[in-house]
């Protein structure tokens, strides 16, 4: 069979999908549907990915594979799932009789939900995709009844239905490595604040799940217990660091926590360095209660040039409400040992949680312009789906289960703050920060030291573009 692979995960504001990019291209390469399209090849099928965060999509394009496909698959992303009913009705507008499965995010945090959602699309996938896409293959092919494979809703004559129970792979490296030849054709790696990954880029996950329980993030295993946190080896995620080293010069490791097991790390990092493999390494997504000196030095030594931290807030009070375990004190030690290392330092920040007053935001502030950062990624606070804090909002009956996404707001009795307050010290928040003339001389001295010029053109454009616009 040949497989038409479909995603539309970046921000989409523009109406219609079709004939222009979205105004938010995609950084990262999506490794759910390359996993699939590996596991497809490796069963003898073809795949074509369109990335709609990657490229314009004109209609001829997607007719033109439209008609060379005998199924479609589609990754649903709450954020965009308007979007991605959009393209569903196109599709089966085009040709009624070709099967559309959908997977992803949205399906696995709504599950039957998500067939009501994408009201075109025949199956829907909870949970992970690499087996249960060879199970649907052969109900396909009239070899299985829809109603005995794992982990899918689907509709007949009396709505919809569900499958048998999902199964959780439990071997990740039983899996195959994704077959990243599917996106050659798109240049991933531009990040939207100044840091330039060395090109080719790609991205890689060696974990699934998360083993800590921060009641504001939205994550898989919240809704799904047995998602739990899996871990590839060390010796198999070498062997796919190797394969990268050969196509490309950096990669993003963007597991939820890939220093999460420092004996596997340190395992990693100490072959990186005897091979001396060359890959400009960027860890997205790191615990600052997993720093420590001898780790962070083999990092550099490794590789490792750029690392985020979700840092949240700078009250030690709210920190503990977000159930996050960890101290200030951890915060700054981890940062400050990233900047002996010379790593690029990422952090994101939450304004305006539920216990939060002008106060905790001022603290914040104050904390973050402390912290020898590169950027600050400050984001209101939001009521995920799939998130602990939304699970307990809709049960008070303050959000509707049709509410995937509410921004908190005391307007409608959710947190201290009115909305027009927290969009005021956002602003603020990004003035303090990006105009502190500590942090400008640091970004210019460690361009210079750095010889990196592309970042120093780059802070110049933040200071004079529309991001100035954003901030004032
Ligand atoms: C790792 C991760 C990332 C990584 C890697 C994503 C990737 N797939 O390449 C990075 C950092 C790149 C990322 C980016 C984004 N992410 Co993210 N990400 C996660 C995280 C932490 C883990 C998810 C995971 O384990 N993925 C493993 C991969 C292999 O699984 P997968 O992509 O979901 O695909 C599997 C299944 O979903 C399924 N599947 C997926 N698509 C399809 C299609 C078909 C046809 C089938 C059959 C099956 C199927 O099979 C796949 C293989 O098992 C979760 C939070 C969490 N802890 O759960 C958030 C999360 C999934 N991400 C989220 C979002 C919103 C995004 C962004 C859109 C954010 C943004 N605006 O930039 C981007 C989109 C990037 C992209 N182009 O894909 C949200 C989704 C919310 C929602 N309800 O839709 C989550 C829940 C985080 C959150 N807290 O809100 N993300």
């Amino acid at each position: 069979m040949h497989f038409l692979l479909l995603t539309l995960a970046e921000e989409w504001e523009q109406p219609g999908i079709l004939g222009h990019p979205p105004n938010i291209t995609s950084i990262f390469p999506p490794l759910g549907l390359l996993n699939i399209g590996a596991v497809l090849e490796e069963n003898g099928h073809s795949v074509e990915i369109i990335d709609f965060g990657s490229e314009k999509v004109t209609k001829e394009l997607l007719e033109k594979n439209l008609k060379i496909s005998d199924a479609v698959g589609m990754s649903v992303y709450t954020n965009t799932y308007k979007k991605s009913a959009e393209l569903a009705n196109f599709i089966k507008e085009f040709d009624p009789k070709i099967p559309l499965i959908i997977g992803g995010p949205h399906c696995t945090f709504l599950k039957a939900g998500s067939l009501k959602d994408i009201p075109k699309a025949d199956i829907a996938v909870e949970l992970e995709g690499e087996h249960v896409i060879l199970e649907i293959i052969k109900f396909l092919e009239r070899k299985e009844q829809i109603s005995a494979i794992p982990g899918i809703f689907y509709r007949n004559s009396d709505g919809i239905k569900s499958g048998k129970p999902f199964k959780i792979i439990q071997n990740m490296d039983s899996l195959p490595f994704p077959a990243r030849h599917l996106v050659e054709k798109y240049d991933y790696g531009n990040f939207p604040y100044g840091y330039t990954a060395k090109k080719k880029f790609t991205s890689m996950l060696t974990s699934r799940g998360c083993a800590y329980r921060c009641r504001f993030c939205s994550r898989y295993s919240n809704v799904i217990q047995e998602y739990g946190f899996r871990q590839r080896s060390a010796e198999n995620v070498i062997e796919e660091l190797l394969l990268i080293n050969e196509k490309y010069r950096s990669v993003a490791i963007v597991d939820d926590n890939f220093l999460a097991d420092k004996n596997r790390s340190l395992k990693i990092f100490d072959f990186l360095i005897k091979a001396g493999i060359e890959l400009d390494i960027m860890i997205v997504g790191a615990r600052v209660d997993t720093a420590n000196k001898t780790l962070y030095e083999k990092m550099k030594k490794a590789g490792v040039s750029y690392i985020s931290f979700g840092i949240e807030s700078g009250n030690q009070d709210v920190l503990d409400y977000y159930n996050k375990n960890v101290t200030l004190e951890q915060i700054r030690k981890a940062i400050t040992l990233g900047r002996k290392m010379n790593f690029f330092l990422s952090s994101s920040f939450i304004f305006g949680g539920p216990t939060e007053t002008k106060k905790h935001l001022e603290n914040t502030m104050k904390f973050m312009r402390s912290l020898p950062l590169d950027v600050a990624v400050i984001r209101p606070f939001y009521y995920d789906m799939g998130s602990e804090f939304w699970n307990e909002a809709v049960k008070k009956g303050k959000i509707s289960e049709n509410e995937y996404v509410v921004r908190v707001d005391s307007n409608r009795g959710l947190g201290n703050l009115p909305i027009e307050d927290v969009d005021k010290y956002l602003k603020k928040a990004y003035r303090g920060f990006y105009f502190n003339p500590r942090y400008v001389f640091g970004q210019v001295f460690r361009a210079l030291k750095n010889k990196d010029i592309l970042r120093l053109k780059y802070n110049l454009k933040v200071a004079m573009s529309s991001q100035l616009k954003n901030i004032l």
